[in-house]
């Protein structure tokens, strides 16, 4: 994945816990780069080597970790550089979900070694719907869902999201039930 992921991951861990826990991580994560460039490719396993030393490091799950992030990634991406490309794709939370294709394809003509998820929603109600996440990678389910609810937080709706689909047990891809309220 692209280095701003793992940058991303550091800005987390350092805002919250601080640099001599992310150093920490790191050392045990064996990881030995210095500064992640954002429009870098690194190995998806560094990423997650980091999630599960920041797992055992911070006595948190790799799945809590992992929702923590995607919440973390939605306003970290607004403000580091990308805010224009969100400020784009939606105005509300299902009109955001519905777009994420177009903004993964946007990204993808400046950077061919995306390897973008797909998304879509089915089911589509007043205030609910079914969200379809295909991904080329494992274990992202979690992900997903802290990425939703930081849209709920930056369309300043209530979200209420369900996983009733996931890959790890078998299906042929991850499906969650999300109700939402603008207020
Ligand atoms: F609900 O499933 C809201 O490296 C959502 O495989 C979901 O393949 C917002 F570094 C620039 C760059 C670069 C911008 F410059 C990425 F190249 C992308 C910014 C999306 C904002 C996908 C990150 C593929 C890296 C799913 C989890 C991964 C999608 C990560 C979240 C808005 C983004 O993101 C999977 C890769 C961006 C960029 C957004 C993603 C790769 C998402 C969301 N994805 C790289």
């Amino acid at each position: 994945m692209y280095g701003l992921v793992n940058k991303a991951i550091q800005d987390m861990v350092c805002t919250r816990f601080g640099k001599d826990t992310w150093q920490e991580i790191k050392l045990k994560a064996e990881i030995e780069v210095d500064v992640f460039i954002s429009m870098e490719g690194y190995p998806d396993d560094m990423t997650h080597r980091l999630v599960k030393a920041a797992s055992v490091v911070l006595g948190l799950s790799p799945s809590e970790i992992m929702q923590a992030f995607g919440e973390f990634w939605v306003q970290y991406t607004s403000e580091e550089g990308y805010g224009e490309m969100m400020d784009m794709s939606g105005d509300t939370l299902p009109e955001f979900l519905e777009n994420l294709d177009n903004l993964h394809a946007r990204v993808g003509i400046s950077f061919p070694k995306l390897s973008p998820p797909s998304f879509e929603c089915t089911e589509m109600e007043e205030n609910s719907l079914s969200l379809h996440y295909r991904s080329t990678r494992d274990g992202l389910g979690s992900m997903v869902i802290g990425l939703v609810k930081g849209l709920g937080k930056r369309f300043d709706t209530e979200v209420d999201i369900l996983q009733t689909q996931n890959r790890d047990e078998g299906a042929e891809h991850d499906e969650f039930l999300v109700k939402y309220k603008p207020n």
